[in-house]
């Protein structure tokens, strides 16, 4: 394992500091500090990587690549020097240099290359993979502007560009030589030469694909693996694409910008897809990239590509990388020889597919016509995948027209995404029991039926080195006083901690350690935003992605109720409360901006209200990112989550606050299921329609949100205030906000689940006045998160879908 002695450290830092810098220490920004520091880690790293990378090809192990459109790294510095064993002596080298580590590690840029949760758990994986000693890659895009930068002016959400290299980035290695060529649109001729079908692509768009390599720290391990992103760049000079760019400056302009234009941006919806070509652009590019890469290198190792399957296991996070299907099959066949039916069971024996949301509106579908156009090869590998899919489907369902149009993959004039992964994947997992359910009885049945055994649940998974060990060190030593530190190589031990959720003693060290971390989001709140909250109040949070399923209007709905009540009496006996929101709304989606406004209005609304006596206050919090979340997530006393049964897959940050001992108030949706399942009814406060009504609702119809409201006093007074001009002063302002609840009949069910939501907000308050055993049941959260670290979830994948790594070997 890596060591380091603390003068040796102060040694290489401070030549590391001269050499990059050209100056001496106390000349430097803090900046600069940051940037030696990181890049000092990465040399260290250096060594490790090199020989894991030499280690897998000695061993001949399973490789695993994890294909995504998003990894949502946040912070590097912290981790890695966690993960590496030397956070402890670095920081006390540094003090020493009057450095302190705490505050450096804030001058890191969140490499925020991701939306939300799909992004996080692929970063979440990445470190899991790691710490386990898992061959592990991850392959994406190296955007040049990640997830845009959230500013709130006047109440809305402004946007601005995240152009997170400025200043450079000290984790990434340019491979140029590792460079692949990706073809986009031109012809396909196909010749039979001596018996077999030969086919050139021909007058087609090149594109150069240069990687940049990351390093992922395993923990405690040597493990060090890699995460490859890929940039667009246009083909040098030398190349010849000499249809379109000879000699013609400005085609030549036009090529570099459409070729540039490709690594250029992360699409900020996570929810709603559209049609773009960009889009679609990005995901082959990445995809072709990966593939030829894996291929090319599993070639130059001796690899036999007949037994790919047995080496190799490629999956695809979301349909977002299902080009990787038809890729694989296109190289196997064309550049490699192989027939249809062996490059078809290598292709499928390799490849597994991740679904992670049943929202009809982000399923990919993408229109034939323009897919031919653009990968005239790929399409006509995905006809072919489809001619022979139906066959099958003929032969079993006789004269059933009407599945196997549904079924089919290609349909309508589009390309459906989800139906080539099905097809072509030996395994389709859902991210939560009730997810999985779902896609087998409903969402994804038909395939379900004709391929029972792909199906299959992984309950997703946190690292608890980032959301526990680095992001709540108070909390961390609590357990390691009095449970030990099994627990960080074997998060279930944290179920040790159980037996002290009685102990007085500890109970009031949680509420010591809860309040400090309360203290210090307290001061980052009043420096953001100069709003003064209280530490003693209780912190109830909701931070995500903003979306009409998530509910935050139910959440801003009570507020407004329990204001009303306030202002009606003030000296209501109440346990004074902070609401705290943060999260980022697609920049298109209007109703979630409204209800940013709506929530910000209410905010202004209630924080100058005096009559009420600060016995609540409501905070928006600007720009939530991995690194706010850090230090959101460990000072939060109660975890909202709110979303409508059905609809949310999984959640994460559900896993993520239960570890850091926030009490849940919950929907019995996605993984609060589990977390229910894990914490018992009396340790987790549940409201809310069940699975059951929710469907039943949306198969049969009646229910009335307008009779709803009708029978309920303070609903039509909440309601009524929206467009009353009691939150502003221009009437129209939240007028949509209302119109979707009332007019157009509350898809999401808020009204429904207000009276049972605003009986569980009362359990809360009840239960927050009693100390102990407020800290008790958090103490039992806490003891019952170990089954939710990514270390499971991965292990669980590697032993069920991959067959990798050292736990598979082992069996
Ligand atoms: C979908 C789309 C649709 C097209 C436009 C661009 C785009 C980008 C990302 C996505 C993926 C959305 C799905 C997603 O993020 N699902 C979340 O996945 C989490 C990890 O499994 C899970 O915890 C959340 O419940 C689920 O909403």
């Amino acid at each position: 394992m890596f060591t380091i002695d603390k003068e040796t450290f102060k040694r290489d830092y401070l030549k590391k500091f001269l050499e990059l810098h050209g100056r001496e220490l106390e000349e430097g920004t803090d900046h600069h500090k940051y940037e030696a520091l990181g890049s000092l880690v990465r040399d260290y790293v250096a060594k490790a990587w090199i020989e894991t990378n030499k280690r897998y090809k000695a061993t001949g192990e399973k490789q695993v690549y994890y294909f995504s459109m998003e990894f949502l790294l946040g912070r590097l510095l912290g981790n890695s020097l966690l993960n590496l064993g030397i956070r402890d002596i670095c920081k006390e080298a540094l003090f020493e240099l009057d450095i302190d580590l705490d505050q450096l590690e804030n001058f890191e840029q969140d490499q925020g290359l991701g939306n939300g949760g799909l992004g996080r758990l692929a970063a979440c994986f990445l470190d899991s993979m790691a710490s386990l000693n898992i061959p592990g890659n991850g392959c994406g895009i190296r955007y040049k502007y990640g997830f845009f930068e959230q500013k709130i002016i006047n109440g809305s959400q402004i946007e601005a560009p995240d152009y997170w290299l400025r200043e450079g980035n000290v984790w990434e290695i340019k491979k140029p030589d590792k460079s692949e060529i990706v073809k986009f649109g031109g012809e396909v001729r196909m010749e039979e030469v001596n018996g077999k079908l030969n086919c050139t692509h021909i007058n087609y768009e090149p594109v150069l694909a240069v990687p940049y390599d990351t390093p992922i720290v395993g923990y405690e391990n040597d493990v060090v693996n890699n995460l490859r992103l890929w940039s667009a760049e246009p083909v040098s000079n030398e190349f010849d694409f000499s249809s379109f760019s000879r000699g013609d400056f400005l085609k030549a302009i036009e090529y570099k910008n459409s070729v540039e234009a490709i690594s250029h941006v992360l699409y900020p919806d996570d929810t709603f897809y559209e049609g773009k070509i960009l889009r679609l652009k990005q995901q082959y590019f990445f995809v072709s990239a990966g593939i030829q890469s894996i291929i090319r290198n599993f070639k130059d190792n001796g690899g036999d590509l007949s037994n790919l399957d047995e080496k190799i296991a490629i999956h695809i996070n979301d349909t977002h990388p299902t080009l990787a299907i038809p890729e694989i099959m296109r190289i196997l066949m064309d550049e490699e020889g192989m027939s249809w039916e062996d490059a078809w069971r290598i292709t499928t024996n390799t490849v597994s597919y991740t679904n992670h949301t049943i929202l009809a509106e982000a399923l990919e579908k993408w229109q034939a016509d323009l897919f031919k156009k653009l990968l005239p090869r790929i399409y006509m590998i995905v006809e072919e995948i489809n001619r022979r899919f139906c066959q099958e489907l003929w032969n079993k369902y006789i004269g059933q027209w009407d599945k196997i149009s549904n079924m089919s993959i290609i349909g309508d004039g589009f390309v459906r995404m989800a139906h080539l992964a099905i097809v072509g994947s030996h395994s389709v997992n859902g991210v939560a029991k009730l997810h999985t359910e779902i896609l087998k009885k409903q969402e994804m049945k038909d395939f379900y039926y004709l391929y029972p055994r792909k199906f299959n649940n992984k309950t997703n998974g946190i690292t608890h080195r980032r959301w526990l060990i680095k992001s709540n060190p108070e909390l961390t030593k609590l357990l390691n006083e009095t449970i030990g530190t099994s627990w960080i190589k074997h998060p279930t031990d944290l179920e040790n901690f159980t037996k002290f959720a009685d102990n007085t003693e500890v109970r009031e060290e949680l509420a010591r350690i809860k309040n400090n971390n309360k203290k210090k989001l307290a001061k980052i709140i009043k420096d953001a935003q100069g709003i003064a909250v209280d530490p003693n109040s209780m912190f109830d949070v909701q931070v995500k992605r903003i979306h009409a399923y998530k509910r935050q209007s139910l959440n801003c709905l009570r507020i407004m109720d329990l204001y009303n009540k306030l202002v009606e009496n003030p000296n209501l006996d109440i346990v004074p409360r902070t609401f705290i929101f943060a999260g980022k709304a697609a920049p298109g989606y209007y109703l979630a901006k409204k209800t940013i406004e709506l929530i910000n209005a209410v905010a202004d609304k209630v924080n100058n209200d005096k009559r009420i006596k600060d016995k609540i206050k409501v905070v928006y919090m600007e720009n939530y990112r991995v690194s706010l979340a850090e230090s959101i997530i460990p000072a939060t006393d109660l975890s909202e989550q709110i979303s409508t049964t059905t609809k949310e897959a999984s959640g994460t940050s559900n896993m993520k606050f239960m570890m850091n001992g926030a009490l849940t108030i919950a929907t019995l949706d996605g993984a609060n299921v589990e977390i229910r399942d894990e914490v018992g009814d009396d340790n987790i406060i549940i409201f809310g329609l069940t699975e059951r009504e929710v469907l039943e609702y949306y198969q049969r119809g009646g229910y009335s949100s307008w009779d709803t409201c009708n029978n309920d006093p303070r609903l039509r007074r909440v309601t009524q205030d929206i467009i009353n001009g009691y939150y502003s002063p221009d009437k129209e302002r939240f007028k949509t906000f209302y119109e979707h609840l009332l007019t157009y009949n509350d898809e999401f069910f808020v009204l429904k689940d207000f009276d049972s939501y605003l009986n569980a907000q009362a359990k809360a308050d009840e239960l927050y006045r009693d100390i102990h055993k407020w800290q008790r049941m958090a103490a039992i959260n806490i003891a019952h998160s170990g089954i939710f670290s990514s270390d499971r979830t991965i292990q669980e994948y590697a032993t069920g879908i991959w067959g990798s790594g050292y736990l598979y070997k082992n069996l």
